[in-house]
C-alpha cells in the first residue's frame, strides 16, 4: 500500500462559532490551525476563506495571501483550494480562488441536494471548472458527493478536459448525499478506473469510522472541521491538528505509514 495522505480540511464554508469556538476563520487562525496540522501529520490543506466578518469568501486576495503564508509556514504542503465555495455563489464567484495559483484544486462533479439546499454544479459548470484548472495547470481533486460523480469526472478525462493522473476525493454523510457505510465506499472504489487514487471525507459522526475504512483499504483521508467539529461522541475537538492526529493513531494502529507531502506529492503524481 502506499503511504496514507492526510488531507487537513481546516474550516470550511459552513460552521460558525456559534457551532464551535474553536473554528479558524481569520487568515491567522487558518494558517496557525494548517500549520499544527502540517506538524501532526497532514500533507494537504482543503482550503476555503473567511471575509472579515467571519463569512466565506472566494476572493482572489484573500485567497492569495493565505496560500503565501502557509506556503511559507508549511514547506511543501500541498494547497488545495475549494472550487466549490458555499452554496448560494456563482460560478464566477467560486472560480476566483483559483487565482491564488494553488497546487490542486477541487471539483465537484454533479449536483447534490445538500441539506436543505442545493449545491450547484451543471454539466457545463463542470466543464469550464475543469477547462480553467487545465489552462492553469493545477491539479483537480474530484469531489464525489454521490456515484454518479465519478461517471461525470470519467466523462471530462474522456472529452480530454483532464490530463494526468485522477484523484478522488468521496464526500459521505452529507443528508442528500451517499451514505457513509463500507458498501458504498466498496462500490464507489470499485467504478474508479485503474491507477486512480482516493481518499474519504466522512461528515460529522461517519469521519473516523470512514477513515478508518480507508486506512484499511489502501485509500487516504480527509479530516477536519469543515466536516466534523467533534473529537468524539459530544467532545468538540479544540483543534483541527487534534483531528489530524486522531487518525494518524488509527493509522498507526493498522499499520500504515502516514506520507510527508513530497511523498503525497510523488503517490499524486503531483508536478
Ligand atoms: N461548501 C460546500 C457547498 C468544495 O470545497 O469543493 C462545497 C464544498 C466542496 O465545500
Ligand atoms: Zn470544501
Amino acid at each position: 500500500m502506499d503511504k496514507l495522505i492526510i488531507t487537513v480540511a481546516v474550516c470550511g464554508a459552513e460552521v460558525t462559532k456559534n457551532d464551535t469556538p474553536y473554528i479558524p476563520l481569520t487568515p491567522e487562525e487558518i494558517v496557525q490551525q494548517t500549520y499544527e496540522s502540517y506538524v501532526a501529520g497532514a500533507s494537504i490543506v482543503h482550503l476555503h476563506v473567511r471575509d472579515e466578518q467571519g463569512r466565506p469568501t472566494q476572493d482572489a486576495g484573500v485567497f492569495t495571501k493565505v496560500v503565501k503564508m502557509i506556503r511559507e509556514r508549511c514547506p511543501g504542503m500541498i494547497v488545495q483550494v475549494s472550487t466549490g465555495g458555499a452554496v448560494w455563489m456563482s460560478p464566477e464567484e467560486r472560480l476566483q480562488s483559483l487565482q491564488a495559483q494553488p497546487d490542486m484544486a477541487t471539483l465537484t462533479t454533479g449536483t447534490v441536494n445538500f441539506g436543505n439546499d442545493v449545491f450547484m454544479n451543471s454539466m457545463p459548470m463542470i466543464e469550464r471548472f475543469a477547462a480553467e484548472m487545465k489552462e492553469r495547470q493545477i491539479m483537480p481533486e474530484f469531489e464525489c458527493f454521490d456515484l454518479g460523480h465519478i461517471n461525470n469526472a470519467l466523462y471530462l478525462v474522456k472529452k480530454g478536459l483532464i490530463e494526468g493522473h485522477l484523484h478522488f476525493d468521496f464526500v459521505m454523510g452529507v443528508p442528500g448525499g451517499i451514505a457513509a457505510n463500507a458498501r458504498n465506499l466498496v462500490t464507489m472504489v470499485d467504478s474508479l478506473p485503474q491507477g486512480a487514487t482516493w481518499s474519504v471525507a466522512g461528515i460529522g459522526r461517519n469521519e473516523f469510522p470512514m477513515a478508518a475504512m480507508a486506512i484499511a483499504m489502501g485509500g487516504h483521508v480527509r479530516v477536519g472541521m469543515e466536516d466534523n467539529i467533534y473529537i468524539s461522541k459530544g467532545v468538540l475537538a479544540k483543534s483541527n491538528a487534534e483531528l489530524v492526529e486522531k487518525v494518524v493513531r488509527i493509522a498507526r494502529e493498522l499499520h500504515r505509514q502516514v506520507a510527508t507531502p513530497d511523498e503525497a506529492r510523488e503517490i499524486l503524481k503531483l508536478r
